[in-house]
């Protein structure tokens, strides 16, 4: 049991301990806004935004009189299917499981207000959840975003316009919530994700989502073994570069060699 209570007569805070994962995908250039929503929630900014994130990684820190342990993860493409994601982006986002031990109490599932849904996401979003676990729907929380101002009621005609939205809010057990990441001095949003994701914990019977140990060993394993391969096909390209280079400097030594030699030929006669 990893779930720990701080007084039970508590209502306002029970858990002392959350651990989430920031989860998502992108379309073109509009990312879906995992990392902007981490550093809302931890109130810090701890999760770079400036660049794509390559690794899952783990950041914690006392929000509300919670320890809030927040993973961030690599997106995919919202309608591309699994085997287009590339191997090291689908292993880091099944590692981000084990980088909070015992395993996440939630899975937020990070989408732009302003992002409009085909049918293909739907096949693409299983797809990518399964790489976590069976059950993440049943701990999953729909997180919306949006950096403009925009209304509760704005965010609810647009599910009701979206058949996708709904789909995915179906399988979420309606759960969502929504958050502006530019009002960052609106912390009351963030209290109120926090509650809705222990209320989530006590609907679950206090349990988190299972994470199978010895797979994290597995993982990190095939990660080496990318990285290292990854490595030497960088040296050996590199080898090959420097070899061309020294073979095209030599051929244009030479040519410039015969070129003078036809120069100083024809004047000298
Ligand atoms: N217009 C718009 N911009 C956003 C939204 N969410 C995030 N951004 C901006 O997009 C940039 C990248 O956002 P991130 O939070 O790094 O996105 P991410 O999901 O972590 O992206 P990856 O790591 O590439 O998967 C930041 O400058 C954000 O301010 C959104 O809902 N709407
Ligand atoms: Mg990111």
């Amino acid at each position: 049991m990893c779930y720990n209570f701080k007084n039970k007569t508590s209502q306002s805070h029970p858990a002392t301990e959350l651990r989430i994962v920031l989860i998502g995908g992108r379309y073109n250039d509009f990312p879906s806004g995992k990392s902007s929503a981490g550093n809302f929630i931890l109130g810090q900014n701890v999760f770079n935004t400036s660049r794509r994130t390559a690794q899952s990684e783990a950041r914690q820190q006392e929000v509300f009189s919670r320890r809030v342990t927040v993973v961030d993860t690599p997106g995919w493409w919202w309608t591309w299917p699994r085997e287009n994601t590339p191997k090291l982006d689908q292993i880091e986002i099944q590692n981000s499981v084990h980088l909070c031990p015992p395993g996440p109490h939630v899975f937020l599932l990070v989408i732009p207000v302003s992002l409009y849904f085909s049918q293909r996401v739907k096949a693409s979003l299983k797809q990518h959840l399964e790489l976590l676990n069976a059950d993440v729907f049943s701990h999953t929380i729909v997180l919306f975003t949006a950096v403009d101002p925009c209304s509760d009621e704005t965010v609810e005609s647009k599910i009701r316009r979206s058949p996708v939205l709904q789909w995915i809010l179906q399988q979420c057990g309606n759960r969502k919530h929504f958050l502006n990441i530019s009002n960052r001095e609106d912390r009351d949003q963030v209290k109120k994700l926090l509650e809705k994701i222990e209320t989530l914990i006590t609907n679950n019977g206090f349990r988190h989502c299972s994470v199978d140990r010895s797979q994290g060993e597995t993982l990190r394993k095939e990660m080496r073994d990318l990285t290292e391969r990854a490595s030497k096909r960088f040296d050996q390209v590199q080898k090959q570069r420097n070899k061309l280079k020294l073979q095209i400097e030599g051929r244009l030594g030479v040519t410039l060699f015969e070129i003078i030699c036809n120069i100083s030929y024809s004047v000298c006669g």
